[in-house]
């Protein structure tokens, strides 16, 4: 017994340098952790991922350069904005030419996982070990693959959350001590259609949750892409998919509504125990909606109140878990000598301006949350610095002794971790949304944003007609609610906002716009 203990710490070289795990949920918005200290984690709160803030850094301003989960990844993996690493789009695809992270990190003598969320088209690069879900992945029994199953998805019995994280242990489990490592937990939650695990079907079942101030936004002073984007809640958010009112007959309203059908193909995928909790939990809802029958500002309600309570109970499961990966990590002794990340492929919007879903460059799409743990480095600290997640792969590769490439334009994060915000740090950023014509029909746009103002470029490479701008003072006006593009007042401030958006868009050698 000794002599095995004694040879496995003599292999374990891993301790010299440090491991990484990074999480990244899919569409968390930073309103719904209750360490950001939103109204809607005092509803419901997120003990875990708090139990993580308190160990580590709050990043209160950290953002994506283009709020969708493809371009997002190619970020992550490139550490290159979406026009340099060519996924623009949701369904563009990465120029796999460019060297990923991952490969890096495995060149220099690490152990390199991804499980979970994946959605890149191409195979993933540089990974001794993955399992990944088919495309965006299924809540229910998803399929995963990995090197074993010889390129093919397999259905696997459970919930994405929770074998997500039972495919990281595992890795961990199995791994190589003899080398350090860095994993990648990608959740599929809380994604669309937010369907939650069986435990937590009746979670917040008779809470009401407050409204945020622009839940009635009209739109008034902004330009054309704020009115007719395709993701407010009373007109695009559906009864049967979105909702789970899945018992409609065929002859009721709503009964044929887009993606009635992609629900119950997701229903297909339970099995009959699964089935009958949901269909007892969710008739509920049905029953309910047919003797409010609501219409107008009512259904609007309605449909926010029960979006929340799924978007919220996948939430529950989310943080369940990674208090298991924590627990897991506390259990083996790996808190002295790894880093964590927690994060999400961006933001979302938890009705303001009446949405769901992401894209635009205001702020509760663009920003994402971002925890980050560094062993015996400064705990329950707050972070104001702009971050962006062009610096997650430069990070990595810091935390592994690896030095950036020149090509990468983020910078690390481990100085801010470390308690120093260097002097030359940046005083803005640059962001940039491609996908139009899409779902949602967001149109494209780039900007810039500093600590206090936002000016955003909406563009149509062919019309120019419909290019036009918005200049927001964040201070004065934290919900951006009051275009002041144009106004007089702030024509220096709008003036030196252009020019540094002009000067971005040659540095980063931008083709559109
Ligand atoms: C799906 C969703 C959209 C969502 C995109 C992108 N529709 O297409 O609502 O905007 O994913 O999301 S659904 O009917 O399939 O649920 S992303 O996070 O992958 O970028
Ligand atoms: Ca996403």
């Amino acid at each position: 017994m000794i002599n095995s203990v004694w040879s496995h710490a003599q292999n374990d070289r891993s301790s010299d340098k440090l491991n990484i795990v990074y999480i990244m949920t899919d569409d968390h918005s930073y309103q719904t952790i209750s360490a950001y200290g939103g109204e809607l984690t005092k509803l419901a709160p997120t003990p875990n991922l708090d139990r993580l803030a308190k160990k580590g850094m709050l990043f209160q301003r950290a953002f994506v350069e283009n709020s969708l989960s493809t371009p997002s990844r190619a970020c992550l993996m490139t550490g290159l904005y979406s026009h340099q690493n060519g996924q623009r789009t949701l369904f563009g695809m990465v120029d796999t030419t460019k060297t990923f992270v991952s490969e890096i990190l495995q060149q220099n003598g690490y152990q390199t996982a991804v499980v979970g969320k994946w959605h890149m088209r191409c195979e993933p690069k540089g990974f001794d070990y993955y399992q990944i879900l088919f495309d965006q992945g299924a809540y229910y029994n998803p399929e995963f693959k990995s090197k074993e199953t010889g390129g093919k998805y397999i259905r696997r019995e459970g919930y994405a959350t929770t074998l997500t994280t039972d495919y990281a242990i595992n890795f961990l489990e199995h791994r190589n001590n003899s080398k350090p490592f860095c994993l990648f937990v990608h959740h599929k939650a809380p994604h669309r259609n937010w369907m939650p695990e069986s435990k937590y079907l009746h979670l917040y079942e008779d809470v009401e949750f407050p409204y945020p101030d622009t839940f009635d936004d009209d739109y008034s002073t902004r330009c054309e892409p704020a009115h007719s984007q395709q993701m407010e809640i009373d007109k695009c958010m559906t009864i049967v998919y979105d909702l789970k009112v899945n018992q409609l007959k065929d002859t009721e309203p709503y009964s044929k509504e887009w993606n009635a059908k992609g629900m119950q193909l997701s229903l297909n995928r339970m099995n009959p125990s699964e089935r009958q909790q949901w269909e007892a939990a969710y008739v509920k809802r049905y029953e309910d909606f047919q003797k409010k029958q609501p219409v107008g500002q009512d259904l609007k309600r309605w449909k926010y109140q029960e979006y929340l309570k799924d978007y919220l109970r996948c939430i529950k499961s989310v943080d369940d878990e990674v208090g298991r990966l924590l627990d897991y990590l506390e259990k083996h002794d790996l808190m002295k000598n790894t880093v964590i990340v927690y994060t999400s492929d961006q933001g979302f919007y938890m009705g303001e301006h009446g949405w769901f879903d992401k894209r635009f460059m205001y702020e509760e799409s663009f920003r994402t949350p971002l925890i980050i743990y560094y062993p015996e480095k400064k705990k329950n600290s707050k972070c104001k610095a702009l971050v962006q997640n062009i610096d997650y792969a430069p990070t990595i590769l810091d935390v592994a002794g690896i030095a950036k490439p020149d090509y990468m334009v983020g910078n690390s994060l481990v100085p801010l971790l470390k308690g120093r915000i260097p002097n030359e740090w940046r005083s803005d950023i640059y962001y940039h949304y491609y996908d139009f014509p899409a779902q949602h029909q967001v149109r494209r746009h780039d900007g810039v944003r500093d600590n206090r103002y936002k000016l955003i470029h909406f563009y149509d490479a062919k019309k120019k007609h419909l290019n036009c701008d918005e200049l927001y003072d964040l201070q004065k006006d934290p919900n951006e609610l009051n275009n002041l593009y144009g106004d007089i007042k702030y024509k220096k401030i709008q003036d030196r906002l252009q020019k540094r958006l002009d000067s971005y868009r040659i540095e980063l050698k931008v083709d559109e716009y």
